[in-house]
């Protein structure tokens, strides 16, 4: 960041307050260009993108095979709503239903999207297949959730600063505490018809469940007739070093909801995935979006599913990470009080004797690394999986040195 008064950063940062609601605090620093694991900003200067828009960037800023899939798609079709076919929408949707080892594809545009169509479609499935009674439906969530910013979804958050002041809220949530699965089989009752968690708490602080959490959770739902919603919106997609979290422990949810870095980093793109006993509830003009399967978001999603399918991704992310997490760990004690790691996502939580979460980010941002703070004292660390092992021991360096002012 710049320190000069009239520089670029602090005219553009300062004209955005005529026009731009204050729905965010971002960092002091304008970004213009993208490539790869590297951000530059309107001074010029250079930062390592530790954030990835929180893993919608897996593949890195302007990956050249997603960029080609997205030229070739703006110069032939864009856009056609569902309302006609359109010739890019079937071959994605084969090749994501492929990927996650499922019959059928709802395809949307954001991760809330993704979310709120779940929440739909276990419902109906509670009353059409279950035999739940009328509007009784309840879904099981954790405490710690994300699931994203509509009414429906901050009225089951627990953090106040997601839901206070927009109420009311949506019924039919229970709570219980993330990893604990006991919690989980006492709130199942007779109209339970989900359990929607995060395989690992992305906003919560990279909270990974005990071994054995998510393979309970499975046999749970499968003895009680509970469909298991799986948000890997943030932990899929190659992330924590496999294709879903959920992977890491062998298990597969009844629906996979999927968002961020199935759009290549370009536009939105989310989905629902589930067989058809589930997703074959829905009926034509029971749901959609008006750009929900485009041909833009299905040719670029296409393109992603086609470089997941290797494995490469998921193999990187698994080797960088267990690089990284060797390297974070021996900052426990010196200015770090404990550091989570899945495959190339961590958590780190600073002591307070050296700042918050928010300084740290700002330390580190004047040193030319991207990170972000959540909730208080922890950072989120969540490089593109085309990082390299360099540039990830500079970044630990760089971390070492803000915690030691
Ligand atoms: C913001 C947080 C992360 C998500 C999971 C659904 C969604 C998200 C597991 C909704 C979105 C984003 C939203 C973005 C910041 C970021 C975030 F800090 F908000 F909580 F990553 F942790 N499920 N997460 O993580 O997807 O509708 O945004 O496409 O709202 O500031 P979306």
């Amino acid at each position: 960041m710049s320190t000069s008064t009239d520089t670029g950063t602090l005219r553009i940062i300062t004209a955005e307050d005529d026009h731009l609601a204050h729905n965010y605090h971002p960092l002091p620093v304008v970004i213009s260009r993208g490539e790869g694991a590297w951000v530059t900003d309107v001074e010029g200067k250079r930062y390592l993108d530790l954030l990835s828009a929180y893993s919608a960037l897996n593949f890195g800023h302007g990956h050249p095979a997603i960029l080609a899939a997205a030229r070739e798609q703006l110069d032939r079709l864009t856009l056609t709503s569902r309302a006609y076919h359109n010739d890019r929408l079937g071959p994605f949707a084969a090749a994501l239903a492929e990927l996650c080892g499922k019959d059928l594809v709802l395809p949307m545009n954001t991760g809330a999207e993704a979310v709120e169509t779940g929440i739909k479609v276990a419902r109906a499935w509670a009353y059409r297949v279950k035999g739940v009674a009328p509007d009784a439906a309840k879904i099981v969530v954790a405490n710690g959730n994300f699931h994203g910013r509509t009414t429906t979804i901050v009225g089951f958050s627990d953090d106040p600063v997601a839901y206070e002041g927009f109420g009311p809220y949506a019924p039919g949530f229970v709570h219980v505490p993330f990893g604990d699965a006991a919690a989980i089989e006492a709130a199942i009752d007779e109209s339970t018809a989900a359990v929607l968690i995060e395989p690992i708490q992305g906003e919560a602080g990279v909270v990974i469940p005990p071994e054995g959490y998510l393979r309970a959770v499975r046999e749970l739902c499968t003895a009680r007739g509970v469909l298991f919603i799986a948000d890997e919106i943030q932990s899929g997609l190659g992330r924590v070093g496999t294709t879903f979290a959920c992977d890491r422990e062998g298990v597969v949810p009844d629906v996979y909801l999927l968002g961020k870095a199935l759009g290549g980093g370009i536009l939105p793109v989310s989905a629902v995935v589930a067989n058809r006993d589930v997703l074959g509830v829905i009926r034509p003009g029971e749901h959609g979006s008006t750009f929900g399967g485009n041909p833009l978001a299905a040719a670029v999603g296409l393109q992603v599913v086609e470089m997941l399918a290797s494995g490469e991704f998921q193999t990187r992310a698994a080797a960088l990470g267990e690089h990284l997490a060797a390297r974070l760990d021996a900052l426990v004690g010196h200015g770090v009080t404990a550091v989570r790691v899945a495959g190339l996502w961590a958590g780190v939580d600073i002591d307070p004797a050296v700042g918050t979460g928010r300084e740290v980010a700002e330390r580190m941002l004047a040193r030319g690394v991207l990170v972000k703070d959540t909730h208080g004292q922890t950072i989120r660390l969540a490089p593109p999986l085309v990082v390299r092992g360099t540039e990830l021991d500079w970044a630990v360096e760089q971390l070492r040195h803000v915690l030691t002012v």
